[in-house]
């Protein structure tokens, strides 16, 4: 009989774009702790140890197999003397004197507060944090602190969005956001797309992409459907960045959350009676929650690079844009792959992994 362990460890691949890594992942214990660092270097934007550090959480989120004992570690890719040090604390001692730390360290716990509020980043939480700040109720009192609009209502609808979403939730706001499409523009096409499409079970927003065969309409979508909401009573906010494509434009050297379609981030009342179950997921006595719903206009032409580029996970969008540069010297974003001097045409995902020479993997095998 063939085992599934350690003997096989030889065969785990570097980038996270060639390893199906599902939602079942074997190695939280150790994936937790890491994801630890991870944040807390996000948060100081010390770069070098977060992209270590997320490439080991990853390869570990691939394995077939619970990491048991320390042998074979050292085979494994992305997996340096640091983590390795990690496995073996957390193997031993059930936990990690560096994480331990870390989750006690004050700057960690208040940057990490601060950047769970809705349109707060770790350059404001800094900022906060240096004037001295440390709560909630610190920063709504001081009088040198200007909010923005995206985090005024961050702080107004606090509670609801840091619960983050459940599927069943995520289904229930598929549907109004499908309703609201075929009313005002039915010919158009919405589309599931970010850790939802990739199966998860809880996600701090649902993602959608929507699209329309008719050339140019893309860019009046978003307008279009957020009237309808806020005349639905629907939308408690709106940011809607119009789209700023160049065609020419040759993808850029370095993976950027960014990308030049029409696209909003909002904020959407969830109707209880829309959920089923709702008892537990709106609050007694309101009957509605906040949700937080990003929406993306692609030309259609470039609906496959769309999809490819939101469906994330953010660490497998990363080693796609590595894997084209590296090993196949082509340059891969959300608009388009380019290939020394032409771009390559796709009509689906497929067609973009088979132009990267690489094996197709399914959404729910995205989640690196
Ligand atoms: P979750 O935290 O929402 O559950 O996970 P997620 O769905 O994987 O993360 P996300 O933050 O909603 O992002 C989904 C994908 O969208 C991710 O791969 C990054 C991608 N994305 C872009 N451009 C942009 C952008 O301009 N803004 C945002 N928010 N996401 C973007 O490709
Ligand atoms: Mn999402
Ligand atoms: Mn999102």
């Amino acid at each position: 009989l063939m085992r599934t362990g350690p003997a096989q460890q030889s065969t785990v691949c570097p980038y996270a774009c060639q390893r199906r890594t599902t939602t079942a992942n074997k190695n939280k214990r150790f994936t937790d702790a890491l994801e630890v660092l991870v944040e807390y270097h996000e948060l100081t934007e010390i770069e070098g140890p977060r992209v270590a550090y997320s490439r080991a959480a990853s390869v570990l989120k691939s394995l077939p197999w619970t990491i048991e004992s320390m042998g074979g570690t050292e085979a494994l890719p992305c997996v340096g003397e640091k983590t390795r040090t990690l496995i073996q604390e957390i193997l031993q001692y059930g936990r990690s004197f560096e994480v331990e730390k870390i989750l006690a360290d004050e700057r960690y716990q208040t940057l990490k507060l601060f950047t769970s509020v809705f349109g707060v980043g770790p350059k404001t939480a800094d900022k906060w944090y240096r004037r001295g700040l440390r709560s909630f109720s610190q920063i709504l009192a001081d009088p040198d602190v200007q909010l923005n609009r995206m985090q005024q209502n961050g702080f107004l609808h606090y509670t609801d969005l840091s619960r983050g979403l459940s599927a069943a939730e995520a289904r229930a706001v598929e549907a109004v956001v499908g309703e609201t499409v075929r009313t005002v523009a039915p010919n158009a096409r919405v589309v599931l797309t970010g850790g939802f499409r990739r199966g998860k079970e809880f996600g701090h927003d649902v993602d959608f992409i929507v699209t329309t065969a008719e050339p140019g309409r893309e860019n009046s979508l978003l307008p279009l459907i957020m009237g309808r909401l806020e005349e639905q009573g629907l939308l408690l906010f709106q940011a809607h960045h119009p789209s700023t494509l160049a065609l020419k434009k040759i993808p850029c050297r370095r993976f950027e959350a960014m990308d030049y379609y029409s696209k909003c981030f909002l904020i959407l009342k969830l109707e209880g009676s829309r959920v089923q179950g709702g008892g537990q997921a709106v609050p007694a006595g309101r009957g509605w929650r906040a949700v937080r719903v990003d929406l993306v206009a692609p030309p259609i032409e470039r609906f496959a690079f769309t999809q490819l580029g939101w469906t994330g996970s953010k660490q497998f969008e990363r080693d796609l844009r590595r894997f084209a540069r590296v090993e196949r010297n082509m340059l891969l974003d959300n608009h388009a792959l380019f290939d020394k001097a032409k771009f390559l045409a796709a009509v689906t995902e497929k067609d973009i992994f088979a132009h990267l020479g690489l094996e197709y993997m399914e959404p729910w095998q995205r989640n690196a």
